[in-house]
């Protein structure tokens, strides 16, 4: 037994040695994400830095004045290997300058044009003056000038010539935020990456480096807020112990300018404060939230608000004393309103006890109380009707709330998207979101403009990301999971911003600039999210994820308790065909979109392939535009998300030359899971799928490996982002 152990115990041993040649510690683990600043190869570019930048003047000031001069001499001690010298102004030399519009010197001021420039907002510009020929950058507050310094140091990262600048950047959306499913006992829901970063048991005396790490690659991309706690809530986190520990972290964030949010359990005036009920209706309720708040602003004065999930999937609520979502949320936006505290109130509902098609849930519940909810009130929408799927249609309620400001609540973490295992660069996704048009204003009404408010001249504005951070060295779990932090933060900025922009600043901030390796990982990057897609859920299929953890595919699930948590609810097959009928003659759900789009999606002619089974339920042998039927061209799809992962695979095989071997190592390995899983995911829906057609697979389809009993026989009572249960 001993020797066995021992044959184990070296073998394994001896296999993790091989693997880790490269001790750890030794090498770039990925922890310093897209702001890991390295000295600056190319000399005519480092030299041409180097003249243009002979000193720097920051303006006096706080605590956020002091992480700028911190940034800075880190950002430019190393990208250009000296000590650059804080100086006064009106010495010789070219100069950085970094202080705002009110305190410049008129000299300077006469040459700025501010007028454009918004909280928060930033200019960075060559400005030619005696003595020397400066870069300024300015901004009407200090977190502005933050912001101004990372995108100063980007522009180095990125190698851009810092002449004629001419950079004016304001934020188009006001609460740009990290929704973190993150749980009291340090599980996360669909997390990924380890467990929560927040060690409720050592705050608040214990300041891990991490929140503050955490703090400032936030604000490198613009965003400013976080909600700590799952939306599945908890309601300790409003008691003293907890709010006390908030408070520790809120303490930290904030010269980064990021505030802090909490979930609020909307029956936590029983569960902490004693109270027979939560009716939002009751006075001495009324008055619970109202002291509630009260407390939580004398601890923590720039709290930012509560976001909350009521009446769905179990969670307390409103409606348990039949009482609907305008009435709690109104409630608590009364109670935040003195402290100027917002309520983010999720859309995410549906009943089990309503019979209606799960998508038309949510709009049936707000779109009648349009222009009712207080001033302080965001209606937090995810991107599509039912769930973070890897396609969707755009949410129907984004343009049809005109009245009441609706915020995007987007997933980062990649709850059904192959987790933190496969590469789906999502700026992509959003993009595609964010870019389609509602029609509710006539043609060209974005959902980025109802976003950033512009539809509807919307005075708060706000984009939530549910986050994807967690213990792992490198934050994310996958080394590419970092890009979709990137990214939200990007597009929460500026949501009519171009993915392929922000692929390119990421791949030269995190790797290298070189155009040998930018080039095509970019293009492996752009063209992940369809192969996910492909291999997943093709032509609108959606929801066919095994039950509960979502790990891989369970198409055949049908014995849960509610029929909208079935896998079969959703793809409908049977044998005439395939797809759920949302049109006039199924459940309609197209009523709720305006008259083009509704348009464009019931006519099979004008419907984009992309969706059609989300919205038809089509015969097995329809034609699809190519010709094909729709069983051969199911098979094909498949095939092609599998072979696309082969791309990319072939492709990051080229990129050895130009990335360390730690990361270079991590991501073959994942790619690998990830064809793995392609074909798995090919095999077990095909399988499945042809119990119904009754037809051959297509010819450009590999042969399944197993049969479709095995696949069925699959169980994962372990896998990650749920709480196991250990019975
Ligand atoms: O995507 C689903 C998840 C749940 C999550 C829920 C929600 C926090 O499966 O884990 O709960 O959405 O968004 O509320």
């Amino acid at each position: 037994m001993m020797k066995q152990f021992l044959k184990l115990y070296t073998t394994t041993f001896l296999g993790l040695f091989l693997l880790t040649s490269t001790p750890l510690f030794s090498m770039s683990n990925g922890y310093g994400l897209w702001l890991d600043y390295t000295k600056i190869k190319d000399k005519v570019v480092l030299e041409g830095y180097r003249s243009q930048l002979q000193g720097i003047y920051l303006e006096e000031g706080g605590a956020t004045l002091k992480v700028i001069g911190e940034e800075l001499t880190m950002g430019l001690g190393t990208l250009l290997d000296t000590n650059l010298k804080f100086n006064a102004l009106g010495g010789d030399g070219n100069m950085l300058i970094v202080s705002k519009y009110m305190n410049l010197p008129k000299n300077l001021t006469e040459k700025m044009e501010v007028d454009d420039l918004k909280k928060e907002g930033y200019i960075i510009k060559n400005v030619d003056m005696e003595g020397g020929s400066h870069v300024v950058i300015t901004a009407r507050d200090d977190i502005g000038l933050l912001y101004g310094t990372f995108h100063f140091l980007r522009l180095l990262q990125m190698h851009k010539p810092l002449k004629n600048l001419e950079i004016v950047e304001s934020p188009k959306v006001d609460i740009r935020m990290l929704n973190h499913w993150d749980n009291l006992d340090r599980t996360i829901e669909r997390g990924y990456s380890g467990f929560s970063i927040w060690n409720w048991q050592t705050l608040p005396d214990y300041i891990d480096q991490r929140y503050i790490d955490y703090a400032r690659a936030n604000a490198s991309v613009g965003i400013n807020g976080t909600a700590v706690t799952s939306v599945n809530a908890n309601a300790l986190i409003l008691t003293p112990h907890y709010l006390e520990k908030v408070k520790a972290l809120a303490d930290v964030f904030r010269p980064y300018g990021l505030k802090v949010y909490l979930t609020a359990r909307f029956s936590a005036p029983i569960e902490i404060g004693g109270l027979k009920t939560a009716d939002p209706l009751d006075a001495k309720v009324i008055q619970w939230w109202k002291n509630k708040a009260d407390e939580i602003y004398s601890i923590i004065p720039d709290f930012g608000g509560f976001l909350v999930k009521a009446n769905s999937e179990g969670q307390p609520g409103p409606q348990n004393y039949g009482r609907t979502h305008l009435d709690g949320a109104n409630l608590l936006a009364d109670a935040l309103a003195p402290h100027n505290g917002v309520v983010m109130w999720r859309a995410f509902v549906y009943s089990e006890h309503d019979p209606t098609d799960r998508a038309k849930q949510a709009y049936n519940e707000f779109v009648p109380d349009d222009g009712k909810y207080r001033e302080n009130v965001l209606i937090q929408v995810k991107n599509g009707p039912i769930d973070f799927q890897p396609r969707e249609p755009f949410h129907p309620m984004f343009g049809a709330m005109p009245n009441t400001p609706l915020m995007m609540e987007f997933q980062i973490t990649k709850e059904y998207l192959g987790f933190a295992t496969h590469l789906v660069y999502l700026p992509k996704l959003f993009e595609e979101v964010l870019k389609s048009d509602t029609y509710r204003k006539g043609k060209g009404s974005l959902v980025a403009k109802v976003i950033d408010g512009s539809l509807n001249h919307k005075k708060l504005t706000g984009m939530a990301g549910v986050s994807n951070i967690g213990t792992d060295f490198n934050w994310t779990g996958h080394p590419f999971g970092q890009a979709d932090w990137y990214g939200f933060g990007r597009l929460a900025w500026n949501p009519y911003m171009d993915s392929k922009d922000i692929a390119d600043e990421w791949l030269r901030c995190t790797f290298t600039n070189d155009e040998h390796f930018v080039g095509p990982v970019k293009k492996m990057m752009m063209e992940s999210r369809e192969a996910v897609v492909n291999y997943m859920d093709p032509l609108g299929l959606h929801h066919i994820f095994d039950t509960g953890h979502h790990y891989g595919p369970g198409p055949w699930v049908d014995n849960l308790s509610r029929p909208e948590w079935n896998p079969v609810y959703y793809h409908k097959a049977d044998s005439l065909g395939i797809g759920f009928d949302r049109t006039k003659t199924g459940s309609d759900a197209l009523f709720q979109y305006a008259p083009e789009v509704q348009k464009m999606f019931t006519d099979l002619e004008t419907c984009p392939e992309e969706y059609l089974l989300w919205f038809h339920h089509v015969p097995w042998d329809y034609r699809l535009k190519n010709g094909r039927t729709l069983w051969d061209g199911l098979g094909i799809k498949y095939q092609k998300g599998v072979d696309q992962v082969r791309e990319m695979i072939a492709t990051w095989e080229q990129m050895k030359p130009y990335v360390d071997d730690l990361r270079y190592k991590q991501v073959t390995m994942l790619l690998n899971i990830q064809l793995k899983e392609a074909k798995w995911w090919r095999d077990a829906c095909m399988l499945y799928f042809q119990t119904f057609s009754k037809m051959d697979f297509p010819k450009e389809m590999e042969a399944p490996e197993h049969a479709l009993e095995y696949y069925r026989s699959l169980q994962f009572p372990y896998a990650p982002g749920i709480r196991p249960s250990w019975n």
